[in-house]
């Protein structure tokens, strides 16, 4: 549940970037910093080893001051995705608002995917989060190399399940903010439900998705927030 601190009349979402190791977690969260104003923007934290590769996490911190006068900080975090870091995932995912699962289109991977996304259920279990109630989100990156998973199978993927999909080629920019803002709409109407995020706590939904696309240069009318269908 987003962290309220009414001294400071600061909310916090917590969203947390999902997926196998490589899939492309940290280039979203670098092309999502690049996109930012940079005399306003906050500093992009990344861990990464020499082999480029997340030892713990990364993070982005958003923020806004709304109408209301409540400061929404919007933090983003990466997982580490190798097998091994399972116990940082799972830190990493506490008290999380939704989920990017960042899944690599290549047919080759399909079995990383399905165990990542299997121990992402697994590790919302093990930190007493609603597997079946929190907003995930799927992004299918890496749609720019051959063997790929076809545009009608990830369309077919998109009618099965409940989640929004989104293409992607994240090093080059496509996909990023539509996964990013999507992810936001979703679990904005998840924290409207479980809290009144906009009834209660003074964030609209128009706002909040405003001053983020703002923040990215985009303008969130021209955006398709429930991914393909
Ligand atoms: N071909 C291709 N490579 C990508 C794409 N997005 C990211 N990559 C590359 O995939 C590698 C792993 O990306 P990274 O963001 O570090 O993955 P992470 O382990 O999930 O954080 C890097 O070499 C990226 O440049 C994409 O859309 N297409
Ligand atoms: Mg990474």
């Amino acid at each position: 549940m987003a962290q309220v601190d009414f001294q400071h009349r600061e909310i916090a979402i917590k969203l947390v970037y999902y997926g196998p190791a490589m899939s492309g977690k940290t280039t979203n969260l670098q092309q999502i910093h690049a996109r930012m104003d940079p005399r306003r923007r906050g500093k992009l934290l990344t861990l990464d080893t020499k082999e480029d590769r997340t030892l713990y996490f990364d993070l982005l911190p958003l923020a806004f001051k709304s109408v209301s006068g409540i400061t929404c900080k919007v933090k983003l975090f990466t997982v580490p995705g190798q097998v091994i870091h399972n116990t940082t995932r799972k830190v990493v995912l506490q008290g999380c608002d939704g989920v990017a699962f960042i899944a690599d289109s290549q047919i080759a991977e399909t079995k990383n995917n399905n165990e990542s996304f299997a121990n992402l259920r697994q590790n919302l279990k093990e930190n007493r989060l609603d597997v079946e109630g929190i907003p995930i989100v799927i992004q299918f990156n890496k749609r720019d190399l051959a063997k790929v998973r076809s545009d009608d199978e990830i369309k077919r993927i998109a009618q099965k399940g409940k989640e929004p999909i989104f293409p992607a080629v994240a090093f080059k920019g496509e996909g990023v903010v539509d996964t990013f803002l999507g992810l936001a709409a979703a679990t904005w109407e998840s924290l409207e439900t479980r809290m009144g995020l906009g009834s209660k706590h003074g964030i609209p939904r128009a706002e909040l998705l405003g001053a983020l696309s703002k923040q990215l240069g985009t303008d969130v009318s021209t955006i398709k927030l429930e991914g393909i269908r």
